[in-house]
């Protein structure tokens, strides 16, 4: 049975019709209109990307076949949708979904101006009407302090969205394990990506974010963009960092695979990365700052880059000199939901007072302290870039240059998964689909 007619769907738009009612007494608009939005052409085309809603909108309609509705959200009454459906012999229009009617009041309409006429009736006479969406607005276009106060709660999943990352969880890892396949038998990248893409049930369109999908020295590139069609000369390691969506909620999972071809120590760096990315999970609790988790993991990264002598000094002096900052350039995760990179990462409050990361660790996303029922992504990465390494050859870090060049060639190492916090600790949505391959296929197929 689908998500979306269980009675936690009708659990979740209570919840956020809450929320919304909350933000808009706390910024005192009357009502708001949430807007879908509609797509934009490529400059001097006639082409334009796949369609994503307003994440706003989606959170109450998750569903990509809605360019030009409108949510009409007014404290004490049920919300109106005002359902966009065109007379159109070119496209498929758009049907109302059963379960709409359950949790909306749905009017329909053929034409853009029929539709704003109706909601420019709705909302006449009432005071200050916030306007949600990408098009410009009358008046109250996207006012910040309103889209603070909802960004701030999105980090609380309901019981439907945490359902809905599952989902995607299980499309993600049925692709993985295809990948996975496909490197040890020895695919070029695109090959991999095309066994990635058919295992999830996704179109390329309905990824959450562009697949990285990286044989050898590419893995090191952190976000690599091409899917080279010609197969390297050895196949050494591959990264795959590749999420899948389910009713517009994105997964967002890596894993890193050596081959024998690679030296000894690259295959041990991901056993004992994976070790120390679990050990770190399993301390999770609620109300941890997210920034000390980062720190805990270079320092058990120093430890792992010590133990397969990459760095040739002791712990402690590892530590205080910093020496494995530039193996883990990036932070070690972020929220995630309705958008890969999940809003309100360095929020602390629904005001918008923001915590932004220190100077030592500027591409962290996520420096509020967890909370119970937020989803997150723990993503530990050793990387031997170049770029950044070159910078210390010649100083007096103590690296062993010999294994690092020797190991660039297989490029880098991130092992992420999405966990879900609850008050009796991490569930780790990624390694259970991972245990469980099968799940979410029923879902899948509908
Ligand atoms: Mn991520």
């Amino acid at each position: 049975m689908s998500l979306l007619d269980q009675p936690q769907f009708i659990a979740h738009q209570a919840t956020i019709t809450a929320r919304w009612e909350s933000a808009l007494e706390a910024n005192q608009h009357d009502c708001v209109v949430i807007a879908a939005g509609a797509n934009q052409n490529y400059f001097l085309d006639d082409q334009a990307p796949p369609f994503r809603p307003n994440p706003h909108f989606a959170q109450f309609f998750p569903d990509r076949n809605s360019e030009h509705c409108e949510l009409i959200v007014e404290p004490g009454a049920k919300p109106r949708l005002l359902f966009y459906q065109p007379a159109d012999f070119w496209h498929m229009p758009p049907t109302i979904p059963d379960w709409a009617n359950n949790c909306f009041r749905v009017e329909t309409h053929s034409t853009p101006e029929s539709l704003t006429a109706a909601r420019n009736t709705y909302v006449q006479g009432q005071n200050n009407v916030a306007h949600i969406g990408p098009q410009p607005a009358a008046s109250a276009h996207n006012p910040a302090a309103l889209i603070a106060h909802l960004d701030f709660l999105r980090s609380q999943k309901t019981p439907f969205e945490v359902a809905a990352i599952r989902q995607a969880t299980a499309h993600s890892v049925r692709g993985h394990i295809a990948a996975k396949a496909a490197f040890f038998a020895g695919a070029s990248e695109y090959d991999i990506y095309m066994q990635f893409l058919a295992a999830t049930g996704n179109t390329a369109g309905e990824l959450p974010y562009s697949s990285i999908v990286a044989l050898n020295e590419h893995a090191g590139v952190l976000h690599y963009q091409h899917y080279d069609q010609t197969k390297p000369p050895a196949h050494l390691s591959f990264l795959i960092d590749a999420g899948a969506s389910h009713l517009g909620y994105a997964s967002d999972i890596t894993r890193t695979y050596s081959s024998d071809k690679a030296p000894a120590e690259f295959a041990e760096l991901i056993r004992l990365l994976d070790i120390e990315q679990q050990s770190l999970i399993d301390e999770i609790h609620v109300g941890q700052p997210y920034e000390a988790m980062h720190a805990n993991m270079i320092e058990r990264i120093a430890s792992v880059l010590i133990t397969c002598g990459v760095i040739t000094c002791g712990l402690e002096q590892a530590i205080a000199d910093q020496v494995a900052d530039p193996f883990m350039p990036h932070g070690l995760g972020h929220l995630i939901g309705l958008q890969t990179h999940d809003v309100g990462g360095q929020q602390t409050n629904t005001a918008g007072a923001l915590s932004p990361p220190s100077t030592r660790f500027p591409a962290l996303r996520l420096t509020r302290p967890l909370e119970q029922n937020s989803v997150f992504t723990i993503e530990p990465g050793i990387y031997f870039i170049p770029m950044l390494l070159d910078e210390l050859r010649g100083s007096s870090a103590p690296i062993n240059w010999s294994l690092v060049d020797a190991l660039t060639p297989c490029g880098g190492i991130r092992i992420e998964d999405n966990i879900w916090l609850t008050d009796e600790g991490a569930v780790n949505l990624t390694r259970e689909a991972f245990n469980n391959p099968t799940l979410g296929q029923q879902e899948a197929a509908q």
